[in-house]
C-alpha cells in the first residue's frame, strides 16, 4: 500500500505531513515518510487552551452521551483497522499482525469505555449523623496530557483517551517524535467520529502536539493540565514526574520494565517455550512488557535453553509487512547501538551471548535488523538489572524457589512477570504478597500481551500508574465527598457540641 493512499484513506491531507522541516523515516528501510513541523512550547500551551475550552462544554454532556462519541470512534477504528494497522507497521516496524492487534486494542478499550460511561458511580456511605446522607461523586478533571512512546503509537493514546473522554475530559496528546503519522491518522479518525456524532466542533476535545521533549515539558508545566499520563522510559518519567508534582498536578506514569519469567521443574515446557519466545522476541523486544529475564530451575535448564535456541533460530526476521515475518527491525540506529552495548556489557560480566548481531544490512543499509539474543548469565549482574529496549533475553538458573523469587524481585523495575509451573503451591506463592512485586503477575502465560480489561501498570521505577481496565478510570476523575443534611437539626461529627 502506498503511503499517500493510506493517509488519504485515513483522512490526513498531504500538507499535514509533507511540508515541514523535520524528516520522519520508516524503520523498515529508512525510507522518508514525511516532513513534519514541530510544535513549540507556545503551540502546546495554545493546544491546552483549546482543549480547556472544549472541556468546559463537554463536562456538561451526560456521561452515557459522551460514551456515544467513543462508540463512534470505535466504529471508525473498526472500519480502518487494516489501514491504521499498516501505518503502525510502516512507522514503527511492527509485524502486520501486531500492528492490527494494536488497533484491536483501541477498539476493545473503546467498547470498554462505552460500557463504563454508564458506570461512573461512587459509593453511598453510612453517615454517623441522624438525617444525613453521605456519598461520593466523580467529576471530570479537565485537560489530560498524554505522552506516548513509539512502541505503541496508537493503543496507548486510546487507553487514555477513551477513558478520559467518557469521564468528561479533553486530551492533549504528545506522541513520540518517532511516530507522528500515526497520531495524525488517529486524530483524523477522531474528527470523523465527532462529525458522525453531529458536532464537528467536538474535535477540539483532542489536540495533537507533534513535537520534541520541550512540548512534553510544556504539558508537564501547564497549570491547566490536571493529569499527565506518560508512557516511556524511566529517564523520561524522572524528567516529567517532578515537574508535574512541583505544581501539584497528577501524574500517571508507565515507565520501564525488566520483566522476568520463572520456569519451575514442573513447567509444561512446550507452553513455556512458545510463550517465552513471543514475550521476548515479539515487537523486536520493544514492549514495556517484553520478557527480558528468564530464571530457570536447574533441572530443566539445559532442556529449555536447547528448545529456545532452536526456536530462536527459526524466528524469521525481516520486513514486518511480509507474510511469515515474526520480528521486524529495531526502531533506529540508537536502539541497535544500545543493544550492542548491553551485549558487550553482558560479555564482560561473564555472559555467553547467542545471536544479537545485525542482519539484512546489505538489503536494508538504512535499517536496523538484528537476530534476537539469548544470553546465558552466571548471575543477575548490573547489566541484567537495567532495561535495554531490544530483544535480549538474559537466562539464569536457580535451585531454590525462594531464591528465585528474591532474584525475580531484585531489580529496580516492577511491571510484568510470569511463572511457568503446574505446582499449585508455587503458582499461588508467586501471586501472593511475598511473591512477584510487579503490577502484572501471570501463571502459565508470558509477560506481554495484556488484555485491556485489567489495570495495566507497575511498581517501583515503572512509576506506579494504572491505565486501561478495572477501575483505572478513577485516575481520570476527581472524587467529591458530599454530605447532605435532610433533618432540621445540626448534629456535628464526632459528637462535638458547639451550641451558640
Ligand atoms: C507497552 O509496551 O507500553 O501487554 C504496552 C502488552 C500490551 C501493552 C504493552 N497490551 O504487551
Amino acid at each position: 500500500m502506498n503511503l499517500d493512499d493510506l493517509m488519504k484513506a485515513l483522512g490526513v491531507p498531504k500538507s499535514a505531513y509533507a511540508d515541514g522541516p523535520i524528516p520522519t523515516r520508516s524503520p523498515i528501510d529508512g525510507r522518508l515518510l514525511g516532513q513534519l513541523r514541530q510544535a513549540s512550547a507556545a503551540d502546546t500551551a495554545a493546544a491546552v487552551e483549546r482543549a480547556q475550552a472544549a472541556f468546559l462544554r463537554w463536562r456538561d454532556v451526560p456521561a452515557p452521551r459522551r460514551g456515544k462519541l467513543v462508540r463512534l470512534l470505535g466504529e471508525e477504528l473498526r472500519r480502518h483497522k487494516a489501514e491504521l494497522g499498516w501505518l503502525v507497521s510502516l512507522e514503527v516496524g511492527k509485524i502486520a499482525a501486531e500492528g492490527e492487534g494494536e488497533v484491536q486494542e483501541m477498539i476493545d478499550i473503546c467498547d470498554f469505555a462505552v460500557g463504563l460511561s454508564r458506570q461512573l458511580h461512587g459509593l453511598t456511605i453510612a453517615s454517623e449523623r441522624p438525617g444525613h446522607r453521605m456519598m461520593e461523586t466523580w467529576h471530570p478533571l479537565g485537560v489530560v496530557g498524554v505522552i506516548t512512546a513509539f512502541n505503541f503509537p496508537v493503543a496507548v493514546w486510546a487507553w487514555n483517551a477513551a477513558l478520559a473522554l467518557v469521564c468528561g475530559n479533553a486530551v492533549v496528546w504528545k506522541p513520540s517524535e518517532k511516530a507522528p503519522l500515526c497520531a495524525l491518522a488517529v486524530q483524523s479518525l477522531f474528527e470523523r467520529a465527532c462529525s458522525a456524532y453531529g458536532d464537528a466542533e467536538l474535535a477540539q476535545l483532542s489536540q495533537v502536539v507533534v513535537g520534541l521533549a520541550d512540548a512534553g515539558a510544556a504539558l508537564a508545566d501547564h497549570p491547566r493540565v490536571a493529569l499527565v499520563s506518560a508512557t516511556g522510559s524511566t529517564r523520561m518519567g524522572r524528567a516529567i514526574g517532578p515537574r508535574v508534582a512541583q505544581r501539584f498536578g497528577r501524574c500517571l506514569l508507565e515507565l520501564g520494565g525488566n520483566n522476568a519469567v520463572i520456569v519451575a521443574p514442573s513447567a509444561d515446557l512446550d507452553l513455556a517455550t512458545r510463550a517465552i519466545v513471543f514475550a521476548a522476541v515479539g515487537t523486536a523486544g520493544q514492549r514495556c512488557t517484553t520478557a527480558r529475564r528468564l530464571i530457570v530451575h536447574e533441572s530443566v535448564y539445559v532442556e529449555l535453553v536447547g528448545r529456545l535456541k532452536r526456536a530462536y533460530a527459526s524466528v524469521r526476521v525481516g520486513d514486518p509487512l511480509e507474510t511469515g515475518t515474526l520480528m521486524g527491525p529495531l526502531i533506529d540506529q540508537a536502539a541497535y547501538e544500545g543493544m550492542q552495548r548491553a551485549l558487550d556489557q553482558a560479555r564482560s560480566e561473564g555472559g555467553s551471548v547467542h545471536g544479537g548481531e545485525r542482519v539484512l544490512a546489505d538489503r536494508h543499509p538504512e535499517a536496523w535488523y538484528v537476530s534476537p539474543a539469548l544470553v546465558e548469565m552466571p548471575a543477575q549482574t548490573e547489566g541484567v538489572r537495567g532495561e535495554t529496549f531490544a530483544p535480549i533475553l538474559y537466562v539464569m538458573h536457580y535451585a531454590d524457589f525462594d531464591k528465585a523469587l528474591a532474584l525475580h524481585n531484585d531489580v529496580p523495575q516492577g511491571l510484568s512477570s510470569a511463572i511457568f509451573t503446574t505446582d499449585l503451591r508455587e503458582a499461588e506463592a508467586f501471586l501472593s504478597a511475598r511473591g512477584s512485586d510487579c503490577g502484572i503477575a501471570n501463571v502459565n502465560i508470558g509477560t506481554s500481551g495484556a488484555e485491556i480489561g485489567g489495570a495495566f501498570g507497575g511498581e517501583k521505577e515503572t512509576g506506579g500508574g494504572r491505565e486501561s481496565g478495572s477501575d483505572a478510570w478513577k485516575a481520570y476523575m476527581r472524587r467529591a465527598t458530599n454530605t447532605i443534611n435532610y433533618s432540621r437539626e445540626l448534629p456535628l461529627a464526632q459528637g462535638i457540641k458547639f451550641d451558640l
